[in-house]
């Protein structure tokens, strides 16, 4: 538990969740907070009983952005000094899958950290956007590299040049996101993804994850190269034995991580 997260675990402690906790500022994301967020993510990945990370906020937002009171005071040499962004880093060394559970806004460098996560489902009345350009600044925590990634330059031009917030709607036929539900289901449906995800087989899955995120940076020998090494570390596992024993028996497989 952290000043500015609120963190319990679901699903007999398999998963593990992150609320971000600073309503009165629609979630502004301080240096404190993503510290905060960072390290216990960090922890979950670090704990054999969790298996997925869930990211949320509350029904207004998911976070509207960097606190640009805080923000407004730097300076590229406190930048510079401070390197606020290494810790944005740790994001991406995440093994675990992480889901993003967006509801209201989710802004600036709040829809920057959606984009750290793997999944992301989205409230009907989730906004996207990236309004720094308002400000007369840009994003830096990888809004320009990972929307690109996910949408293609001439959509990710349009939508960080312009600024304006799109809906879940529109995030969801742009790929940005995976899905949209209702606000009232959205706690249910979060738990209901992340649970079943939780039941796969926790290695299959890490490696996936790997792999998977791989194919934007390697070129596709390489890649597949990964691919077929992951795949062959597989069958080192119980879970695999498991897998494959419970269709033959036509039972159900029961996945320990091992
Ligand atoms: N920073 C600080 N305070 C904020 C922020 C923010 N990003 N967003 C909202 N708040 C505060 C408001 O100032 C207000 O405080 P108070 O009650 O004391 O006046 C309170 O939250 C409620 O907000 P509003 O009254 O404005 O609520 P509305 O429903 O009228 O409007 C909006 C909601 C449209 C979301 C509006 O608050 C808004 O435009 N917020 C700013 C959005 C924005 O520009 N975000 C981008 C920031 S820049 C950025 O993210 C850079 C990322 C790269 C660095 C990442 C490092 C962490």
């Amino acid at each position: 538990m952290g000043k500015f997260i609120n963190v319990r675990t679901e699903a007999e402690g398999t998963i593990g969740v992150i609320e971000l906790n600073r309503p009165k500022r629609l979630n502004a994301l301080n240096r404190k907070m993503i510290e905060e967020i960072a390290s216990q993510m960090e922890a979950f990945d670090n704990d054999p009983r969790i298996r997925v990370i869930v990211l949320q906020g509350n029904e207004r937002a998911f976070a509207a952005g960097a606190d640009i009171e805080e923000m407004m005071k730097e300076s590229p040499l406190s930048f510079e000094l401070a390197d606020p962004f290494a810790i944005w880093d740790r994001f991406m060394s995440v093994n675990k899958p992480v889901i993003a559970s967006v509801s209201g806004f989710a802004l600036g460098g709040g829809f920057e950290l959606a984009l750290h996560c793997d999944l992301i489902i989205a409230a009907e009345n989730a906004q996207f956007g990236f309004p720094e350009v308002n400000l007369g600044v840009m994003p830096g925590a990888g809004g320009t590299q990972l929307l690109t990634r996910s949408i293609g330059k001439r959509k990710a031009l349009e939508l960080i040049w312009l600024g304006e917030h799109i809906s879940a709607e529109v995030a969801l036929e742009l790929g940005v996101i995976n899905w949209v539900v209702a606000p009232e289901i959205i706690e249910e449906e979060t738990m209901r993804l992340a649970g079943k995800l939780a039941d796969q087989a926790p290695i299959a899955v890490r490696l996936i994850k790997e792999a998977v995120g791989k194919a934007e940076d390697l070129p596709l020998q390489d890649g597949l190269t990964l691919e077929r090494k992951n795949f062959y570390l597989t069958f080192d596992s119980a879970d695999q034995k498991e897998g494959m024993q419970a269709f033959i028996e036509k039972r159900a497989a029961h996945f320990k991580g091992e």
